[in-house]
C-alpha cells in the first residue's frame, strides 16, 4: 500500500510539474508576442526610426546625422533668453546615442535650409509637444503642415 501511495505522489507531482511547465511555456509565447505586436505598432507610427547623432539646440537634433528641425515649434537662439534650458532639456528626453522616431511633416517635409522638418518621438514622448507645454518653446505654425502645433496645448 505504501508504495502505491508513494506512486500517486509522485505521479501527482509529476502533472502538478507538467501544468506549471506548460504555464510558464505560454506565458513566456505571451509575452514575446505582445513585445513583437508593440514593436511593429511603434514602428508603424514613425516614418523614420534613427540613433540621436547631436543635439544642436532646443528645436534642432541629428538623427543618424540627418539634421532635423522640430516642426511647429520654436526654441531661442544662441545668445537669447532661455537657450541654454531649452537645449538642455530636449538633450535630456534624446540623449545622444538614445533612439528617436520621426513623424516627418507629409505637406513639408524639409524647410528651406535642407533640414528635415518632424515630430520627434523620444522614448514616445512627442518631443516637440513636451517643449511647448513646459514653456521652453512657442508655437511656430508655418502652413502647409500635417501638424497644428495648437493641439498640443
Ligand atoms: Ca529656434
Ligand atoms: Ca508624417
Amino acid at each position: 500500500m505504501r508504495f502505491i501511495h508513494t506512486l500517486i505522489l509522485v505521479a501527482i507531482a509529476f502533472i502538478a510539474g507538467v501544468i506549471v511547465g506548460a504555464l510558464g511555456v505560454l506565458s513566456l509565447f505571451d509575452v514575446g508576442s505582445s513585445t513583437q505586436a508593440s514593436q511593429v505598432a511603434t514602428l508603424d507610427n514613425y516614418e523614420y526610426v534613427g540613433t540621436v547623432t547631436r543635439i544642436i539646440d532646443g528645436d534642432t537634433i541629428e538623427v543618424d546625422g540627418i539634421r532635423v528641425r522640430l516642426v511647429g515649434i520654436d526654441t531661442p537662439e544662441r545668445g537669447e533668453p532661455g537657450f541654454k534650458e531649452a537645449t538642455e532639456f530636449t538633450a535630456s528626453l534624446c540623449s545622444v546615442g538614445s533612439t528617436a522616431g520621426l513623424d516627418i511633416d507629409d505637406l513639408e517635409p524639409k524647410d528651406k535650409y535642407g533640414r528635415t522638418l518632424a515630430v520627434v518621438y523620444c522614448n514616445g514622448v512627442n518631443v516637440n509637444a513636451e517643449l511647448l507645454r513646459q514653456g521652453y518653446a512657442e508655437v511656430l505654425y508655418i502652413p502647409p503642415s500635417e501638424f497644428d502645433p495648437y493641439s498640443w496645448l
